[in-house]
């Protein structure tokens, strides 16, 4: 027996594009149609399935029966940019498993242990810069996580300092980076023929920013292919490291693309992250005396070091917790993998629901992650306890992805969990942190990924330090 997909009613021509563009849209219609149903993007383009369950997740994780395609939805505007860096390399594109195969043991927790002096520097940098702010002020939070992560992630993937912290004005990267994925958003939703005929200027500009983008990145190779001494970090290796299969180095093209894919992948889904999670610590004072104390123990009043990050299993929990309740990249895509038409419709789930040819499915995190039959029924509550290693560890598989599915997954998981760590840990040694308005009602402003919206902490440096 199979069952229809349930597909809420949409207009004619722009199907349901209007509901899912209001702030929580998705969340609305999980909540009503859940745990799978189709929405429509218009005339001529093949619906969207929404699975809301971890049962149906896991489903679309056989990496045997689905694969991502980038060309479908928003990522085909960050295409036009990163082209086959890892981000938006088409399912079995000849350069993504070249670079695969060469950046996962760089990316790895080795090669990111040596990351740990400049991640570090630039924590320090963020605890400064509050440190002499007037203490009784609200701190825009997530802004100041955003310059904190684009600066690391510069420094430690394109050896660049962008010195955010120092400046009044973006770096030139950071502008057209910002610009070009506001537009790539709205282009997502704008049918080609406006954006080339009605939106000329902003195409324009758009592309523009690309050229910029790239540039810069290939100016930082060209300056490090031309230097005789090598610092090993990323730029080094995507320049000199050999696929261990075929010998090749990876072409320079393929360098840039990587390069800013690391920065657009990497720094608002870490921002995000540490905004999430002060906000949640802020909120849960038990959690934050367990997270300080933890701290406190294996820092004291003294320097952080490397060994230390992986000696702070509450605060690795809080972090988990924090990616199961608001995961910053709130889903990820695939579509039916055989082109055979004999094999559709796919069925997939214990209803057998059908899914066809050319259809894209979602699966929408934050609701996979509350999913009662997983997390039980206290599931919407924030409790780190649930994520230490012993009940971590035997989750069912798939019920908790933030970092994405299989050979596609994030390459950067270590690279952030190490960064956050870093951040975290410093924060709570140096600072108290409130709720700058008690009465403060999250909500999450949506682009590539989530962030809260006018978030504001108070910051107060913690007695008998310094
Ligand atoms: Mn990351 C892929 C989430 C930090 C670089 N990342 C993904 C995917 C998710 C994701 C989800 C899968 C996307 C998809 O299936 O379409 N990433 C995160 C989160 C954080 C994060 C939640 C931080 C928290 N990511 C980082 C960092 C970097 C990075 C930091 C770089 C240093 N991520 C990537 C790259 C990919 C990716 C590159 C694409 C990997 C591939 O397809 O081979």
């Amino acid at each position: 027996m199979t069952t229809a997909i349930p597909k809420p009613k949409g207009w004619p021509i722009i199907g349901n594009v209007l509901q899912l563009s209001e702030p929580d849209s998705t969340a609305r219609l999980a909540a009503q149609y859940g745990p799978i149903f189709k929405v429509s993007l218009g005339t001529g383009k093949p619906d969207r399935v929404i699975v809301c369950s971890a049962e149906l997740l896991n489903e679309i994780c056989d990496e045997k029966r689905f694969a991502k395609n980038p060309t479908a939805g928003g990522l085909s505007q960050v295409r036009n940019l990163t082209g086959d860096g890892l981000f938006t390399a088409l399912d079995g594109e000849e350069n993504w498993a070249l670079a695969h195969r060469i950046l996962m043991p760089v990316l790895g927790p080795m090669s990111i242990g040596n990351m740990f002096e400049d991640m570090h520097e630039l924590a320090c940098q963020l605890v400064l810069k509050w440190a002499r702010l007037d203490q009784t002020t609200g701190i825009p939070v997530t802004e100041d996580f955003t310059r904190l992560t684009l600066d690391t992630l510069a420094l430690c993937t394109m050896d660049t300092r962008f010195n955010s912290f120092y400046s009044e004005t973006p770096h030139s990267f950071v502008e057209a980076m910002n610009s070009f994925l506001l537009e790539s958003g709205s282009r997502a939703f704008r049918p080609s023929f406006v954006t080339d005929y009605v939106y000329r200027q902003q195409k324009h500009k758009y592309f523009e920013d690309v050229k910029k983008m790239r540039e810069i990145a290939n100016h930082v190779i060209e300056r490090r292919r031309s230097v005789s001494t090598r610092k090993k970090d990323l730029v080094d290796a995507m320049i000199h490291e050999k696929d261990p299969v075929t010998g090749k180095t990876l072409p320079h093209d393929n360098i840039i693309n990587n390069m800013i894919t690391f920065l657009i992948a990497g720094h608002e889904t870490t921002s995000g992250l540490l905004s999430f999670l002060i906000y949640l610590l802020a909120k849960n004072p038990n959690a934050m005396a367990k997270a300080r104390e933890e701290v406190m123990s294996v820092l004291g009043d003294g320097a952080m070091t490397q060994s230390m990050t992986s000696k702070l299993p509450y605060l690795q929990a809080v972090i988990r917790e924090t990616l199961r309740l608001h995961p910053t990249a709130p889903g990820f895509s695939v579509q039916p993998k055989s082109s055979d038409p004999k094999d559709y419709p796919l069925l997939i789930g214990k209803q057998k629901y059908p899914i066809h040819q050319g259809e894209t499915i979602v699966g929408l995190l934050p609701q996979v992650h509350r999913d009662p039959t997983v997390y039980g029924d206290d599931s919407e509550a924030f409790r780190p306890e649930r994520m230490l290693d012993e009940p971590f560890n035997k989750l069912p598989k798939n019920s908790w992805k933030p970092f994405g599915n299989g050979a596609r997954g994030c390459i950067g998981r270590v690279f952030a969990l190490q960064e956050s760590t870093i951040v975290i840990a410093l924060l709570l040694q140096n600072f108290d942190f409130e709720l700058y308005d008690p009465n403060y009602q999250l909500t999450v402003r949506k682009t590539l990924t989530v962030k809260p919206k006018g978030l504001l902490i108070r910051a107060t440096l913690r007695d008998g330090l310094g």
